[in-house]
Order: C-alpha cells, then structure tokens, then sequence
C-alpha cells in the first residue's frame, strides 16, 4: 500500500501535506511525512519494515520502547551536566493505540520522530566528522550499558555471528544457480577465494564470547556513518538513529561497523575501488571520539578484540553482501545488477587495507586505551585512563 494511504493512519495532530521517499536503507523503506496545522508543522519518519529480513517486526517495537524509556529517562538526568543536547527518535502510536499500522498486503508500517534540525552523510566527511561518530557511538554504548539484555528481545537471530553467514554462502552454493553465479566472472571466484582464506578465523569473537570473555550487551548493531546525526547548528553528533537492530549483542560488532564505516572516506556503494583504503586519521579520530565515554565501560578482555573487530565486521559485511550475490540477492535491495558483488568487492579491498595497517592500528589503539594486559580472559577491570571526558576538545 502507498506510504501517503498510511501515514494519516498515525497519532500526529494535522493534515499530511507530502510524503517522500528518504534515504537509503538496505532493507526497509523509509519515508519523510508532513503535516500540517494553520499553526503548525511536523515531519516524521515512515517506514515499511522488510519482513523478508525481520521475521518478527513487533519485536523490533517492543525493544525500541525497552531502549527509548531508558535512554530518554538517562539524557534527562544527565542533561545538567552534558555538554551537548542528545536527542532519539521516539515511537508514534497508530492512532488506533497500536504500535504498527498493518496495511491489505500484510506489510507492517511504524511511524517515529524525526531528530530536529540534523542530518546524517553517506560517506565521512573529515576528521572532525569521524571524531563526532566515534564520539556518539560511545555515547550511545555507555548509555545503554546499564540496560538488561535480557529485556530485548532477539530482532534477528544470528545478526553479526560471522560464521553463519559461511553457512549461507555454502547453501546458496548448493544450488546450481548459486555454483553458476560464481562461475560467472573472475571477481567472483577471487571473493570465494578470499573469503575461503579467512574461514577458520572468522568465529574469533564467537569463541571469546562462548568462552566467557566476552559479555553480550546492548547494542545498535548498525552504527555506520549514514545512522549518526549531525547537529546543523553546531556541527556536532547529537543522535544515533535506526535502531531495528538494537539487540543483545557483543559491542565489538559496534565498534567494528564505525570503523569500517567510517574509516573508508570512499564508502560502500564506491565504484571505484581505488579509492577504498582504511585510513589511518579517520581511525585515530574515530578511537579518540570513542574513547571519551567507553572508557567508562569497556572491560581488558573488550579492549583485546579491538582489532579483530574492525577487521572482522568490515569482513562479515563482505562476506555478507557476497553470499546474497550468490543467492540472488534475496536479502539486501539492489539497483544494479552485480550491485551486491561490487559491495562485497569494496569490503574485501577495506579488510587487505585493514590487514596491511594491523601494527598500526594496534599501536593506536594501545595508545589511547592502553595495552590490554595478559590478565586472565573475563576480568572486568577498565581503562585506567584518568583524562576527564571534556579534554577531548583540545586533542583535535
Ligand atoms: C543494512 O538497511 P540498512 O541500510 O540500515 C544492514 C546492515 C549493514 C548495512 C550496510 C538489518 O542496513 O547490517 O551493515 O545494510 N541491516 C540489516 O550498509 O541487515
Ligand atoms: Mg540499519
């Protein structure tokens, strides 16, 4: 059903003026809607949930009321002493009282606020920008960090757990359309090839959570730099949106998601892949931004996985892309044919960039959260860091 048929369906006080199309998610659609009083204006984001990818959308509701009513109550508290104004978008009931509007077809359609005058890029624009999603990941982690996980509820089961998207590419590779997909081009055969070489690492924060060094904890789950909401006015971070993938979680798969979104200043829809690299100031700004509210949370054994977890995900989104490609591209949406090949491609070049700079980034991450001590996996001890959570600004 059109977006414009649902929106009056909401609680929002006025007539709708215009609905468009917004952004450009990968899986659900999203719609800017307006309405108007004589007196008055307000814009809200619509969205269409893709059910194909979340099996269950009421899930995906109830943990956004779980996350807001906490999150909402903590900035308040904490609002004297912040040094910016945070904001996060907040659900619109049906004006039948539900959660979701379900429209003839089935489809479930939600209506949240819009976060006021911000706005969010589709690729990093500066070190002062890469700073500021450092900076508001971190914000958001400490924030939730007190949240029970066993509160959330699983939007997407096995999201972020590496090794099941191998078990995807391997089904997919079964079927003689798959096996023929691969077959089709040289790019593909070296994607299988690369990812093949990385097969046996790939469970590596899987096994440090199975073995209890990891904890789960609350997490966004997809903090790329087209979710971080940029201030108009000052030019600062002031929300993390799309939170469909909030779920108990290991923040690796976080921390990870910035920086390879982030740290790539050619982003991933590039069809150029020589300007893929991970780059070295992004990443130190990211870290620095990071830093000033993580270190209040991350534990010796979180800062040991550090790296793996930039390599990793920057992998996994590769290895993710690359599966759907064999399997036809069931998952993510397409506007070309190859599109989720070409992704896969300029993932695959992000992790060599990523694998080439390891002394690197490791140094840098040593630098500013300090080395990770041989203590036994599972100590909670944290950073022992002593710079107070303003000194960030003269350090840019
Ligand atoms: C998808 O739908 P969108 O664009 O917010 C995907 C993320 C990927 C991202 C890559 C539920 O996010 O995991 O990192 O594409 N979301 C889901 O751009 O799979
Ligand atoms: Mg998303």
């Amino acid at each position: 059903m059109k977006a414009a048929l649902i929106a009056p369906k909401f609680a929002i006080a006025g007539r709708l003026v215009v609905v468009e199309s917004l952004g450009d998610g990968n899986v659900n659609d999203t719609f800017l809607a307006v309405f108007r009083t004589t007196f008055s204006e307000q814009r809200v984001i619509l969205q269409r949930i893709n059910r194909h990818v979340f099996a269950n959308p009421e899930f995906i509701m109830q943990n956004m009321r779980v996350l807001t009513d906490h999150v909402h109550k903590k900035l308040e508290l904490e609002a004297h002493s912040a040094d910016r104004i945070w904001q996060l978008p907040q659900v619109i009931p049906a004006k039948d009282g539900g959660d979701f509007v379900v429209d003839g077809e089935g489809e479930y359609w939600r209506a949240i606020t819009l976060i006021a005058s911000a706005h969010s890029y589709g690729q990093i624009q500066s070190v002062e920008h890469a700073y500021e999603a450092g900076f508001v990941l971190g914000h958001f982690q400490r924030v939730v960090s007190d949240l029970r996980v066993d509160l959330l509820c699983d939007t997407l089961e096995g999201f972020h757990i590496t090794p099941g998207y191998f078990n995807a590419l391997d089904e997919a590779l079964q079927t003689s359309e798959g096996r023929a997909r691969l077959e089709s081009s040289v790019e593909a055969k070296r994607c299988y090839a690369f990812v093949e070489e990385r097969r046996a690492w790939c469970s590596v924060l899987e096994d440090a959570r199975e073995r209890g060094a990891l904890e789960v904890r609350t997490i966004h789950g997809d903090p790329k730099i087209s979710n971080i909401m940029i201030d108009d006015a000052t030019g600062k971070g002031t929300s993390i949106v799309d939170l469909d993938t909030v779920k108990p979680g290991l923040i690796h798969y976080d921390f990870g998601d910035c920086m390879r979104s982030c740290c790539n200043p050619a982003g991933e829809e590039t069809l150029d892949l020589g300007r893929v690299v991970f780059d070295m100031d992004l990443c130190a700004a990211i870290i620095r931004g990071y830093k000033v509210h993580a270190r209040q949370f991350l534990t010796d054994a979180d800062r040991k996985y550090l790296y793996d977890s930039i390599r990793l995900i920057a992998f996994e989104l590769g290895l993710r892309f690359f599966a759907d490609f064999i399997a036809g591209d069931v998952y993510f949406k397409t506007r070309y044919d190859g599109h989720n090949l070409n992704r896969a491609r300029v993932q695959f070049k992000l992790v060599d960039s990523i694998e080439a700079r390891k002394t690197q980034i490791q140094a840098l991450l040593d630098e500013e959260f300090g080395v990770a001590s041989e203590a036994p996996e599972g100590s909670l001890s944290q950073c022992a860091e002593t710079d107070t959570a303003t000194s960030h600004s003269t350090r840019r």
